[in-house]
């Protein structure tokens, strides 16, 4: 031991309880990753990926934590803090062979993939990064109920000294989203506290040729407000020391801080990798001596802190215990296979029941779209004070000071406008420019309770959102076999005929979301849909993409008066624009005026079309579309999106398949053309579907 460590053990006056405390815990981390690669070798678990060299600095931070106080976003080497903040590990293996019982996914997540509500350990997928943002939106949550007690009110759990704990590798530590997560927390003095386990190594990758300089901790040390903290993540008295001072600096409220700790990772990457591929023999032995375990075990020797013999009965009640744990845990049963769809949605809200359909009060005169999508931002954030919104330029006015001088910007297209002067900066705010950072903060204050609602400026720019929304937002609540969820609204203005909105200001792409199990797609044709349909969004428990056709945002064609402060429309139900008789037009968004447009001709020529706007795309109203179909024998699908594997083509494939035989006709599309949208209005105009394209696939398909 080093006279540094000496020196650490005497000043913290780390007693032998607390170290031979240690011991045993590190020691139980060790052997439930002994056991479960030996239950994986003999095909009883499926997969395996240990915390092995990492345990102590893991541990030295749980020690400083309060379970079920703290929240805890961990990554898949933090088995030795979930141990010491309640996990046992019997629901470990439990994980391992993938049980029914399993409190972290019942079966649907790998093992060392966290969860447990009870202990505020929420549910961690396997994206490298991704827990990052969603910790920080959870601490962005405890500002928000420290500002807005009314909220705090509501809230599950809210204590003002709250840390919010997250680690990760020093390979995610690459990922844009860990320094998008950074550049908020610091910006706004938030209390996370960032443990990277450094272990040398990103799989193959080593650390010099990963981080530019080789270390992360230098990297980071111009944050302001962070406190920046390195250790050797193998020496128990050193982590625990620099863990305690992280988290007092955290709990003190001055800051965020990061604990940039060196480890070890003696078993390779996982049970699929074998380390000898890309590591000499030379730096495996150097690494070997570092095992956290044997450093432990020797200090506490040397100190005279603990005999051989007591070292002795501390590992055999824990092998005891694991013995125990597993033999239940394989005798425990599997999860049922007609389990699998269960939780992809909220089972206790059902946004497309009688409960969401409550009619219109109409008063004023008739108003735009913005104007109602507005209202109905203004009634739900007077209703509920958890309703937050952010993203950029959502804000009157960043500056307090310059708000009373000036008029407010309130979004791109003025959606969100007066709603910062009206309820205040802590629940209307800007927010960085970036994208991960608005959906995966918004996913992580959810988590705690809150209804972000947040904007995305233009559907073009979604993307960088992408890893968040499929690989988080629509699983949270799956993957965590419902212990777990994230209902959050992300509103995105999506769509072209605007003129000169170009490549980057009028696409569309909504069947990529529909494609999305867990994901609640809904696209508004009218002023007074988008107001119903906005409330319903933000009432219900599941994640919603709610996107508005810009175009049609100030249109005087689709206006209507305010409808009250309760209206609603529930998801699911499509509305009947149009009856007719010839042939059935299946259709959303810019295209159902484009569909009405086309009426007059057509009727001219004796063709009746009847109009179904779906409005919301997951759930569909297939219903309606079924009903319809059956009495015109004819179908159309219209779509603004392009046309091959779009949204189109899924209800083409339903009609032909399950309406066969009420067919008269092949199932037609008609869509944008499979190219970008231009910037001239002539190009544009020959991209996407027009009234008088409209007429002639009505036709034909009414004379086929
Ligand atoms: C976004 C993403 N990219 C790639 C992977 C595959 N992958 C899993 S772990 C890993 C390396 C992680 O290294 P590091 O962050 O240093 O953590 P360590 O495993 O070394 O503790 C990679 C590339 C992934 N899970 N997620």
């Amino acid at each position: 031991m080093s006279t540094a460590t000496n020196q650490v053990v005497k000043a913290a006056k780390l007693d032998k309880e607390l170290l031979v405390g240690a011991y045993r815990m590190v020691y139980m981390s060790r052997r439930v990753d002994d056991k479960e690669i030996q239950l994986k070798r003999q095909n009883r678990a499926f997969f395996q990926i240990s915390g092995v060299g990492h345990e102590t600095v893991s541990l030295a931070a749980a020690l400083h934590l309060k379970p079920s106080y703290d929240w805890i976003y961990p990554y898949y080497r933090d088995r030795a803090l979930c141990l010491q903040l309640g996990v046992t590990p019997y629901e470990m293996f439990l994980a391992s062979v993938g049980a029914k019982d399993d409190p972290a996914s019942a079966g649907r997540q790998m093992p060392s993939h966290w969860g447990s509500r009870k202990l505020h350990i929420v549910s961690q997928s396997s994206p490298t990064g991704t827990q990052i943002l969603q910790a920080v939106g959870a601490a962005e949550a405890s500002q928000y109920f420290a500002l807005v007690k009314e909220a705090a009110e509501l809230a599950t759990s809210f204590h003002s000294d709250e840390v919010v704990y997250v680690s990760l590798g020093d390979g995610a530590s690459s990922e844009g989203e860990f320094w998008e997560s950074l550049n908020w927390a610091c910006g706004r003095k938030l209390p996370v506290l960032y443990v990277v386990e450094d272990n040398g190594y990103a799989i193959s990758v080593p650390v010099d040729v990963q981080t530019a300089g080789g270390s992360i901790s230098r990297l980071v040390k111009s944050f302001p407000h962070l406190l920046v903290l390195e250790c050797d993540g193998t020496d128990f008295p050193a982590s625990y020391e620099v863990a305690g001072k992280a988290v007092q600096y955290v709990r003190q409220r001055k800051g965020p801080a990061l604990i940039h700790a060196h480890v070890v990772r003696p078993y390779s990457h996982s049970l699929s990798d074998d380390e000898r591929l890309y590591k000499s023999e030379e730096v495996r032995q150097q690494e070997a001596r570092r095992d956290p375990l044997l450093r432990l075990g020797n200090l506490l020797r040397q100190e005279g802190l603990a005999s051989e013999k007591e070292l002795k009965d501390v590992e055999a009640e824990v092998d005891g215990e694991i013995r125990e744990a597993v033999d239940q845990a394989l005798a425990a049963e599997p999860a049922s296979p007609d389990t699998v769809l269960r939780y992809l949605y909220s089972p206790s809200v059902d946004p497309t029941s009688e409960l969401f359909d409550q009619p219109p009060k109409f008063h004023g005169e008739p108003k735009t779209m913005v104007d109602l999508i507005n209202a109905a931002l203004r009634d739900e954030m007077a209703r509920d004070p958890r309703v937050v919104v952010f993203g950029e330029d959502v804000a009157d006015c960043s500056h307090e000071d310059e708000l009373p001088k000036v008029k407010g910007k309130g979004g791109v297209f003025k959606v969100t406008h007066g709603l910062q002067r009206h309820f205040g900066s802590a629940r209307c705010y800007n927010t960085p420019l970036a994208e991960a950072s608005i959906v995966g903060r918004a996913t992580g204050m959810a988590t705690r309770g809150l209804k972000p609602v947040v904007e995305i400026q233009f559907f073009d720019y979604i993307w960088p959102a992408m890893l968040q929304i499929r690989d988080e937002l629509t699983t949270m609540r799956w993957r965590s076999n419902n212990t777990f969820s994230c209902p959050i609204v992300i509103r995105a203005p999506i769509g072209g005929y605007l003129a000169g909105g170009a490549i980057y200001h009028s696409q569309s792409g909504e069947s990529i979301f529909a494609h999305l199990p867990g994901l609640r797609v809904v696209m508004p044709a009218t002023a007074l849909d988008a107001n119903g349909l906005l409330r319903t969004a933000i009432r219900c428990d599941d994640p919603v993409l709610f996107l508005e056709p810009k175009h049609l945002y100030r249109q005087t064609h689709n206006r209507a008066p305010y409808p009250g402060r309760e209206y609603m429309i529930p998801f699911g139900k499509a509305r009947l624009v149009q009856e007719g008789t010839t042939l059935t037009m299946v259709t959303y968004g810019s295209l159902v005026h484009r569909a009405v447009q086309s009426l007059k001709t057509l009727e001219q020529e004796g063709i009746q079309p009847e109009i179904l706007d779906l409005r919301s795309l997951n759930p569909y109203d297939w219903e309606l579309i079924a009903a319809s179909v059956k009495k015109t024998n004819r179908a159309l699908v219209l779509h603004e999106d392009n046309i091959s594997w779009g949204y189109g083509a899924e209800i083409a494939a339903r009609i032909a398949d399950e309406l066969f035989e009420f067919l008269d006709a092949p199932v037609r599309r008609l869509a944008g053309k499979d190219v970008f949208v231009p910037y001239h209005p002539v190009l544009e105009d020959a991209v996407l579907p027009q009234p008088a394209d409209i007429v002639r696939a009505a036709r034909e398909l009414a004379a086929y």
